[in-house]
């Protein structure tokens, strides 16, 4: 480290600065603190680490990806020693399991928290970043890699009055530390994506009324949980590599096996078992992309997943009105949910649901919240809107590339990077997981790319080269694969926050490429082989 005074204030030269101390910030920060020997620091906002899993500290929040795929595999010995305990890993377990990691790979002392970046500026004079923080740091960067999040600045629609509301207001994204006690009380949801199921399904057994605030219905499968054999992980130990490896070059990167077959190419009766297994077993992506290869693509075989969906529903809510309003009629075309008895907590008599389509939110009173229909008396109202997903913390930071060129202008119109990892006129800069990239479990997928990028910057410091940078073309034809592939789905027929659509005002996006990991990691690749095609190097 190099510490050198200026008129104004100390700045702290580096080879590097990651963003965010999440899955993504610390495993790079491991590669370039362990591997490369560089000098870095990591910097997060948080006063701990852990990213989405340090803020989303709600009541039921855990994991819909298999506790055995939602880690790190980089090394044999931590995927050993560290027993996930359930098949969904909760929160706090997760949170435990990054702390490990911190500890483990002694990634601490090189970690800047409870710091926000303000700023960050590319210096065309000295080819370094120019970053500022909310503390007054000041730091000289070669390299920036992000781990920013997908999800995480939060999106709180201002629904007028809430200064009145003698009640308290919580945000599932930014939850209080402390336990709260919600026996007997009256609570109240806003919010039915994979958040508010999830702090339904748990709080409707505990409170005295949950009111559920819903404006469109999901299709939610059972999660079907079940604590694991820590001997099973050690299976998965014993083959570790080859395990990850096939768990990649798969589509979606999770451990079930992707189906080769379309809906519509076998019987009905077939049909049905197919999904009446893939209820019994449980897991949302499993039943979009392991039943059949089409259920994404195809309406017909959506149609067929959505028939089967809601019939079951239909059997679990019995309640005429209740059935009626967690019923949906779109596409199964969101992020495929998962539950732990949602259906069930939702049958249950001290549950009531708003149908905020027939009766919008009108106005915060004293007692609680006025709906068209009337007012609804509450001690807690919980939002689980989302969030300004996918671009929301770019923007929210004061990146400059080239030229004087901010992101949040180069993104008007939606993201645009080179593989999701490289904006054009952002050099020696690095998203991972950034947009628009893959569309995948997100731990195995992060940490390719985070060797990837480990592997970009030593080559790049062991030829001497200053910059690295993606090209304005390359990062067109990305954006147009990424296009072309979406086209090809049924994901941008609905709005969400996938394509920006629940944030008003937002452009809508093309955010991912849908192409499959095993393809996107051939992408990647083929630049790095060819000297980083795609790439200017200077
Ligand atoms: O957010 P969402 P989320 N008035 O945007 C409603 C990951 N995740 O936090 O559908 C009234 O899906 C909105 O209504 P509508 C996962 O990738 C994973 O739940 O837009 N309602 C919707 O019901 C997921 O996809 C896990 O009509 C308003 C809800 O708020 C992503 O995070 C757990 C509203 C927002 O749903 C986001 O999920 C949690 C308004 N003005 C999250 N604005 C697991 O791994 C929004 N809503 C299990």
């Amino acid at each position: 480290m190099t510490q050198h005074n200026t008129a104004r204030k100390p700045v702290l030269t580096l080879d590097a600065l990651v963003l965010g101390a999440g899955f993504s910030g610390l495993v790079m920060l491991h590669k370039l603190q362990n591997k490369l020997g560089l000098d870095v620091r990591l910097i997060d906002k948080a006063d701990g680490v852990g990213g989405t899993w340090y803020w989303n500290r709600y009541p039921g929040a855990r994991s819909d990806t298999e506790s055995w795929v939602y880690c790190y595999s980089f090394d044999p010995q931590l995927y050993r020693d560290w027993k996930w305990t359930e098949r969904y890993p909760r929160q706090a377990e997760i949170l435990s399991y990054l702390e490990h990691v911190s500890d483990r790979f002694d990634l601490r002392k090189n970690m800047i928290l409870s710091t926000a970046v303000t700023q960050a500026h590319f210096n065309e004079a000295t080819n370094r970043w120019d970053v500022e923080t909310d503390k007054g740091d000041r730091i000289s960067a070669k390299f920036l890699i992000t781990g920013l999040g997908l999800l995480s600045a939060p999106n709180k629609p201002p629904f007028p009055g809430e200064e009145r509301f003698q009640g308290r207001v919580l945000q599932t994204a930014n939850w209080p530390k402390e336990p709260i006690d919600f026996r007997g009380k009256r609570v109240g949801v806003i919010g039915n994506g994979s958040t508010g199921v999830q702090v339904v399904s748990e709080l409707a057994g505990e409170v005295g009324h949950l009111t559920l605030f819903q404006r469109t219905p999901q299709y939610s499968v059972p999660a079907q949980n079940h604590p694991i054999d820590p001997a099973f992980l050690d299976t998965i130990a014993d083959q570790l590599d080859g395990y990850f490896d096939r768990v990649r070059k798969s589509a979606t990167v999770f451990a079930f096996q992707e189906a080769t077959v379309g809906a519509m190419e076998v019987s009905a009766e077939e049909r049905e078992r197919v999904f009446e297994k893939a209820w019994n077993d449980g897991g949302g992506f499993n039943f979009m992309f392991g039943t059949f290869n089409d259920i994404a693509t195809n309406r017909e075989s959506n149609a067929a997943a959505c028939d089967f969906i809601r019939r079951k529903i239909a059997q679990v809510v019995t309640d005429p009105a209740k059935r009626e309003a967690v019923m949906p009629t779109d596409l199964y075309a969101r992020r495929p949910l998962c539950d732990n008895h949602y259906y069930e907590a939702i049958n249950r008599p001290n549950v009531s649901v708003v149908n905020l389509r027939k009766s919008p939110i009108v106005e915060f009173t004293e007692k609680g919240l006025r709906t068209a229909e009337g007012e609804v008396e509450l001690d807690y109202l919980i939002f689980a809107t989302g969030f300004d997903a996918v671009t929301g913390n770019f923007v929210r930071i004061d990146f400059q590339g080239r030229n004087g060129v901010k992101l949040k202008d180069h993104w008007a119109n939606g993201p645009r990077a080179f593989l999701g990892l490289s904006a054009a006129g952002f050099p020696n800069m690095f998203s991972l997981y950034g947009p628009p990239g893959p569309f995948t479990n997100q731990p195995p997928a992060i940490e390719w790319q985070a060797e990837w990028v480990s592997e970009a910057i030593r080559a790049v410091n062991a030829r001497g080269i200053d910059t690295i940078e993606a090209t304005p073309e390359a990062e067109q034809a990305w954006l147009d694969e990424c296009s072309r592939i979406e086209q090809m789905t049924l994901f941008h027929k609905i709005d969400w926050w996938v394509s920006g659509a629940n944030i008003p005002g937002k452009a809508k996006a093309v955010s991912f490429y849908m192409g499959g990991f095993g393809e996107y990691m051939k992408h990647a690749d083929n630049s790095a082989r060819n000297d980083y095609q795609g790439y200017r190097l200077t």
